[in-house]
């Protein structure tokens, strides 16, 4: 009698939907894994004050500043509280955000941003202190315009990183101090950080944010490390900081991966294995799959380079759901070494990569589509990930 009545409720249940209306969280998914994190910027940080409609500055690839406009997205901060336990700020604690002019910080979207993560007891990552993209000219200038000496620069630098980690002391949990310092052919970017300080400004940076909260978590972050050359221009900066006793946590490796152009998996493998050796964690930090033609040196938009205006192909989307598996089976393999991932941006209305390096553009890059429903890759990954966190019992 009691397993007929179990069954009928089961039927209930079922029939019910009750037991699939509720998605699986990645968060309580990977729970055994690693933290699963997401970028968030203005639109999420001030999803529930309407009235925050804003125009901001974003730069493209080349530097160039232009105007866009935020609309507050609710459902968006919604689906992050329950799908992740860690964010990153994607643009607000980026130094022309911050500290947009000589003297004059503004910190009421990185407030807003530490009250979510706290309120929702996140693992929080602030995204950039040093950086050459997104940091203003006047960084580099004294007040008629003259570059700054070594010793000026570095002054400015570890005011900068006082301020910003200081103010969150205690409370954002890790930083990416360093960004992007290396070029493809693994020798350091000359950036005007490097150009004035030289490549002591690396080891300078880490020790000024460890001055500003000896507790936080300090990573480097870089992208494209599945390229050896290039990885191991990483491993050796990261061993230079270590020689010079930079207290440096951990490495991030953005991978921002292309769907036509896909990257060898035994790279992307060997790349968590080979940072894995530094002794540091491993996160990966900015993860995205661009479905659509990489656009060289062309700067018009064209029909060609965005074809799927009107929805996702079922054979691009099923290829980008294999794709997501065959990394996360990667990511699972190594996940002693990787203690985060985190992807960048939270659904395919708000990727970066509709409007860079080409504006207006219809692009598919993550687990979330523009109504904020699972897509397919969702999921493949999520099913994957039960299959090999259960035989890993
Ligand atoms: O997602 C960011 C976008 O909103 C900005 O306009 C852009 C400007 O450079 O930076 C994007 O984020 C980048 C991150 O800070 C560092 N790695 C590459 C990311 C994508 O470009």
């Amino acid at each position: 009698m009691k397993i007929l009545q179990l069954s009928v409720l089961s039927l209930f249940l079922i029939l019910t939907g009750f037991e699939t209306d509720q998605l699986p969280a990645l968060q309580d998914v990977f729970e055994d894994a690693f933290l699963m994190g997401v970028a968030i910027d203005r639109q999420h940080i001030f999803a529930h004050e309407p009235s925050a409609t804003e125009t901001v500055k974003r730069a493209n690839r080349r530097g160039y500043s232009y105007q866009c406009q935020i609309i507050v997205d609710p459902p968006a901060l919604d689906l992050v509280t329950y799908h992740y336990n860690s964010i990153t700020t994607e643009n607000v604690l980026k130094w022309e955000e911050v500290h947009p002019e000589p003297g004059v910080y503004d910190f009421a979207a990185s407030d807003r941003f530490v009250e979510i993560g706290e309120a929702n007891d996140m693992f929080m990552n602030g995204h950039t202190l040093i950086w050459h993209n997104q940091t203003p000219d006047w960084v580099f200038e004294d007040e008629h315009g003259n570059e700054l000496d070594r010793d000026a620069l570095l002054e400015r630098m570890r005011d900068h990183i006082h301020m910003v980690v200081g103010r969150y002391k205690g409370r954002i949990h890790a930083w990416d101090v360093v960004n992007e310092a290396v070029n493809l052919d693994g020798s350091l970017r000359e950036s005007r950080w490097y150009d004035i300080i030289g490549e002591e400004y690396l080891v300078k940076a880490f020790r000024f944010a460890h001055e500003a909260d000896p507790d936080a978590q300090l990573y480097y972050n870089d992208f494209l490390l599945e390229i050896p050359a290039k990885r191991q221009g990483v491993i050796r900066l990261i061993e230079y900081l270590q020689e010079n006793n930079a207290p440096i946590h951990g490495v991030g490796s953005q991978s921002h991966f292309n769907l036509l152009e896909f990257h060898d998996l035994e790279e992307v493998d060997q790349s968590i294995v080979e940072l894995g050796e530094l002794g540091i964690d491993v996160m990966i930090t900015e993860l995205d799959i661009n479905v659509l033609p990489r656009p060289g040196s062309n700067t018009e938009l064209t029909d060609e380079l965005n074809p799927y205006t009107d929805g996702l192909p079922d054979a691009v989307a099923e290829e980008l759901a294999n794709r997501y598996r065959e990394l996360f089976e990667i990511y699972l393999k190594n996940r002693d070494i990787i203690t985060r991932v985190t992807f960048w941006n939270v659904t395919d209305r708000d990727s970066w990569l509709n409007y860079l390096p080409i504006e207006g553009r219809t692009n598919y890059p993550l687990l979330f589509d523009r109504d904020y429903q699972p897509k397919r890759a969702f999921y493949t990954v999520v099913d994957r990930a039960k299959e090999i966190l259960k035989e890993r019992l």
